[in-house]
């Protein structure tokens, strides 16, 4: 009678975030798992998922991985958004591991195999002041870091995005209602270029350096802070406006040679496909879990390798260690890879979440392990119920309310 899917369940945890996680169960044991993590609207894709999705599932063949996708995509009638798009990819991640499962073999291997031999990954860096960040630089460099993202705080304001306490494992959903940051452009565009000028002084230039203004600026901005950091050469710049606009895009380009990454909020190839056929971007971010699952990321991907844009997946702490492992197999096959972000998750998130994947001189690998290689320990993220956390909101200095 085949493989059919028997039970589906989505499961929230909290060790140390949240984290939603979709198991799909067939009549034969064998199980997959999907990361379905929204950072600061979690809940929405569970009820998504157990009120909408997982109805459908029950009896399917889960080999049918596309006609389920497609099924899911425009059978909802209602298609794109972050929640639903959030949903699809993480049925999508669980079929593909049952599928990877069922045939006893590593996920890489069900999308073509192996391009590389290892992951090239960015670390992330940050301090309150140039000095601080310029030290915790050289901190990621000595554990083997070949690229290094550096965040600093800017002169005169009290908080920024990508300034933490905590060195290794940066979170910003970290209240119970949306904090507040205070930003100034002109603050901070006469602060960052100094930061890497620093950077390149201290560490050379053998190191990949990369920075992310978080949707802060304006077009022209934008192409001043590109033109100012060219020559210390950064690997990139992401997302340098938010990217609604994207005709802003072309301002940029023609105004600078730092190359551009963008897309972490992106969620189906749409939202891409403009940026991408007019080689306004460079690097593409758009990750498993918030843009379709494998599926669709595959779709962008192969759009992108005709315009000589590569891949940058977004796996920031908020990508669960399901969704890393995913990515990891992914970024193995995709031909034009780019490089992959790896904030280390919280030793109580490795404990929930046991995986194969490790690191090692600034590369990731996946381990001797079948499938996308991470696991579920339910019993022990029981332990830890859903904790209601917000990423921060950003005013003006004035009040006014901008981009976080
Ligand atoms: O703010 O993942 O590049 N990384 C980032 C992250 C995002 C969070 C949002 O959930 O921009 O820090
Ligand atoms: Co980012």
């Amino acid at each position: 009678m085949g493989l059919k899917i028997e039970e589906a369940r989505v499961i929230v945890c909290c060790p140390g975030r949240n984290f939603v996680t979709l198991k799909i169960i067939t009549n034969e044991g064998i199980y997959g798992l999907g990361d379905a993590t929204l950072n600061g609207r979690e809940l929405s894709v569970v009820s998504y998922l157990e009120d909408h999705v997982i109805p459908c599932l029950i009896g399917r063949d889960p080999h049918q991985i596309e006609d389920i996708w497609q099924f899911l995509y425009r059978g909802a009638y209602w298609r794109r958004g972050p929640i639903t798009m959030s949903a699809i990819a993480a049925v999508d991640t669980a079929l593909w591991d049952i599928k990877a499962k069922a045939a006893g073999l590593p996920l890489y291997q069900m999308l073509g195999g192996k391009s590389r031999t290892g992951v090239m990954v960015y670390g992330h860096a940050n301090g309150r002041d140039i000095e601080e960040t310029v030290e915790e630089v050289g901190r990621y460099i000595e554990i083997g870091y070949q690229a290094v993202r550096a965040q600093c705080g800017i002169p005169g304001l009290p908080s920024t995005y990508g300034v933490s306490n905590d060195k290794m494992f940066y979170e910003p959903a970290d209240a119970d209602l949306p904090s507040e940051n205070i930003w100034s452009t002109s603050r901070y565009l006469d602060h960052v270029p100094k930061l890497f000028e620093k950077l390149r002084q201290v560490h050379g230039w053998d190191v990949h350096l990369l920075h992310d203004v978080h949707h802060r600026l304006t077009p022209i901005e934008a192409a001043r802070l590109g033109q100012s950091l060219e020559p210390m050469r950064l690997f990139w710049l992401e997302d340098i406006v938010p990217a609604e606009n994207q005709e802003g895009f072309r301002i940029i380009r023609n105004h600078t040679t730092t190359p551009l990454a963008v897309g972490e909020v992106f969620n189906t190839i749409w939202d891409c496909k403009n940026l991408i056929e007019e080689q306004l971007i460079d690097y593409i971010r758009s990750t498993v879990v918030h843009a379709g699952g494998i599926t669709h990321l595959r779709r962008i991907a192969d759009l992108a390798g005709l315009y000589h844009v590569k891949t940058g997946c977004h796996g920031a702490t908020d990508l669960s260690p399901v969704c890393m492992g995913a990515a990891l197999n992914f970024d193995l096959w995709v031909p034009n890879f780019g490089i992959q972000e790896y904030m280390r998750h919280a030793e109580v998130t490795d404990e929930v979440f046991p995986h194969h994947y490790y690191f090692s001189n600034g590369f990731l690998h996946p381990g001797e392990s079948p499938v996308h290689g991470v696991d579920l320990d339910e019993k022990l993220a029981a332990k830890y119920p859903y904790q209601r956390a917000y990423l921060p909101v950003t005013r003006l200095e004035d009040g006014t309310m901008w981009n976080w």
